[in-house]
C-alpha cells in the first residue's frame, strides 16, 4: 500500500471551513469529552448544595440550587481547550453568568478563587471572569451537567485552558491580592491563555 494511503487515514479529516484557524497551536480536535479529575467524583446532593460569593464583599451572598436556578441564565456555545492538548468545538452550555452573580453584590477585589467540592480551586483575575467571559453552567448539550464533567455546575471560562473551569464548583471567593490555586500552586500557569499556549510557569 501507498504512503499516502496512510498519510490520509491517520490525518483523519479535513477541518471545515469554518473550523479552521480554531484550533490553538499545539492543540488537536477532539470529538469525544475526555474527563480530567485529580479525585474522586463529589456526589453533593441538591438540597446541600449552595453557591457563595464570600471575601471582600459588603455581604456574602449565597444562594441554594433552587434559588440559584431562578437567575437569569443563557444558553453558550463555546471551543474548549485543555492543557493536554485536546479541543472541542462548539460545546453547548447553560447557565449563569458570573456578570449576573457579581452585580448582586458589592466588591473591592481584582482577583477570584473558584472553590469545589472535594477541595480544587483556581484562580482568575476578575477581568477573566466579567464581561460575558465566564459562567457557572448546570447544563450540558441539553442535559442536565453529569457528575464527571463537574455536575451539579461548574464554572465555564472557554477562552483560557479548561483547568480554570473548576468543576463541582460551590463559590467563587473575591480577593485583592492573587492566590494560586490547585494546579498554579503545581507548576501550571498562573493565567493559562490557550493562544499564547500559557501552559506551564514561565511560558
Ligand atoms: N474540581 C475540579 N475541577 C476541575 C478539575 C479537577 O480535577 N477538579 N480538573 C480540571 C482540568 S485539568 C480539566 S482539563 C477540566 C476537565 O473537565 P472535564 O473532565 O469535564 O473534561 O476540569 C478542570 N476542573
Ligand atoms: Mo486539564
Amino acid at each position: 500500500m501507498s504512503e499516502g494511503f496512510f498519510s490520509r487515514g491517520f490525518q483523519g479529516r479535513r477541518p471545515r471551513s469554518d473550523e479552521r484557524g480554531r484550533i490553538p497551536p499545539g492543540q488537536y480536535q477532539e470529538r469525544g469529552f475526555p474527563v480530567l479529575s485529580a479525585g474522586p467524583t463529589p456526589h453533593t446532593p441538591l438540597a446541600h448544595w449552595d453557591f457563595s460569593l464570600l471575601g471582600e464583599v459588603k455581604q456574602p451572598k449565597r444562594w441554594t440550587w433552587d434559588a440559584f436556578r431562578d437567575l437569569p441564565h443563557e444558553t453558550i456555545t463555546k471551543d474548549i481547550h485543555c492543557v493536554t492538548k485536546w479541543s472541542k468545538l462548539d460545546t453547548h452550555w447553560e447557565g449563569v453568568s458570573v456578570d449576573t452573580l457579581l452585580e448582586q453584590v458589592e466588591y473591592d477585589a481584582h482577583y477570584v478563587v473558584a472553590f469545589s467540592d472535594g477541595g480544587y480551586t483556581t484562580n482568575l483575575p476578575l477581568a477573566d471572569v466579567l464581561a460575558g467571559k465566564a459562567w457557572v453552567v448546570y447544563g450540558y448539550e441539553g442535559q442536565p451537567l453529569s457528575p464527571e464533567h463537574g455536575g451539579p455546575a461548574r464554572l465555564l471560562v472557554p477562552h483560557l485552558y479548561f483547568w480554570k473551569s473548576a468543576k463541582w464548583i460551590r463559590g467563587l471567593r473575591l480577593v485583592d491580592q492573587d492566590e494560586q490555586g490547585f494546579w498554579e500552586s503545581l507548576g501550571y500557569n498562573n493565567h493559562g491563555d490557550p493562544w499564547k499556549e500559557e501552559r506551564y510557569q514561565g511560558d
